[in-house]
């Protein structure tokens, strides 16, 4: 019997790539070379299913360039790389990557407050540059994070973690803000308050940023909100590049209008906005909140899972758009 093709996007974990050529004739770019959109449609065309990694853009330019396309496994949570309107409209199914990557990512965002609240890189630079002579009583005096109001933007599975970690680790007070208030049950777990999102921004003393990008969410914390915040602020950003305005939130920390940010994700990434560098207040990391070996291989695996699913005719493990299985 024929093989289903597929194509993998980006190199990932050889032993998935075995799984995968059980079933499918696979092109896969192990080489990892980024391809442009041209390079990319030329590549999937021809392709019945697609396994993604966050970053490849499936709207209807490549859609009616790839009409035999079915499905797009991606391997992340966040799916803003597709149009999922054009791919309903297409018939072809999008599958996303939840859940696996929670408490990994929930980690790294409590990584990411303490070294922005506490100045770990800048003072590391310091260290390694030589400059460290004496010990002063104020050097690199940070914010405190135990006691301290941690505010949450998006409350999602991610965001409760972070919550969690906040209240029971480290004894803060929790509120957040989202589009929908969580039910009594969940909020308790969490130890959350809900509240709106101009009381989140001027009473939190940090605040994570983990909402999904979509063109609503586009520059949710701008000029207008980080002015909001108190100058003794923390802003984490580990949603997504376009989230923050972040040539606005580099002036904000140049003149120190909050105190420090930490991102792990920029607007045009791997493109960081210059003005960031230049300003020692912020922690800046590669978008690597979810790179543990374990949960990266787990991405990958359930991409594999939904489509192995999809092509042998069951249920996959994680729809986006299963109006689209219901078509079929
Ligand atoms: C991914 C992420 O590593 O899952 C997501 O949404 O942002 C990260 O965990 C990234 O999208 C690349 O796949």
């Amino acid at each position: 019997m024929r093989k289903p093709n597929i194509l993998v996007a980006r190199a990932v974990f050889p032993e998935v790539i075995a799984r995968l050529e059980q079933q499918f004739e696979v092109e896969a770019n192990q080489t990892d070379e980024m391809w442009s959109k041209v390079q990319f449609i030329e590549h999937l065309q021809g392709k019945e299913g697609a396994f993604t990694t966050g970053v490849e853009r499936i709207d209807a330019e490549v859609l009616s360039a790839c009409p035999q396309l079915k499905i797009c496994a991606n391997m992340a949570v966040g799916y803003n790389n597709f149009d999922i309107d054009a791919m309903t409209a297409a018939g072809v199914l999008a599958t996303n990557a939840p859940d696996v990557l929670t408490e990994t990512t929930a980690d790294f965002g409590f990584a990411l407050l303490m070294a922005t609240a506490r100045r770990l890189t800048e003072s590391e630079h310091y260290l390694r540059a030589g400059k460290w002579n004496r010990w002063s009583y104020d050097m690199f005096a940070g914010a405190d994070i135990h006691g301290a109001t941690l505010g949450i933007l998006g409350m999602g599975r991610i965001g409760q973690g972070i919550a969690k970690r906040g209240a029971l680790g480290f004894g803060m007070k929790v509120i957040y803000h989202n589009r929908s208030r969580l039910d009594a049950g969940l909020e308790a777990e969490c130890k959350a308050r809900y509240v709106g999102k101009e009381e989140l921004l001027k009473t939190a003393d940090h605040l994570v940023l983990v909402l999904p990008y979509s063109p609503e969410t586009h520059h949710t914390i701008g000029a207008t909100e980080l002015a909001l915040m108190k100058p003794t602020a923390t802003l984490i950003n580990i949603a997504r590049g376009g989230i923050v305005d972040d040539a606005a939130l580099a002036v904000a920390l140049r003149d120190k209008r909050i105190a420090a940010a930490g991102l792990d994700v920029f607007e045009g990434e791997p493109a960081v906005n210059p003005a960031l560098l230049t300003v020692p207040n912020v922690v800046l990391t590669p978008h690597i909140a979810s790179a543990t070996m374990p949960t990266r291989l787990a991405m990958a695996n359930l991409a594999a899972d939904n489509l192995l699913a999809f092509f042998g005719g069951k249920e996959p493990v994680t729809p986006l758009n299963s109006a689209v299985l219901a078509i079929k």
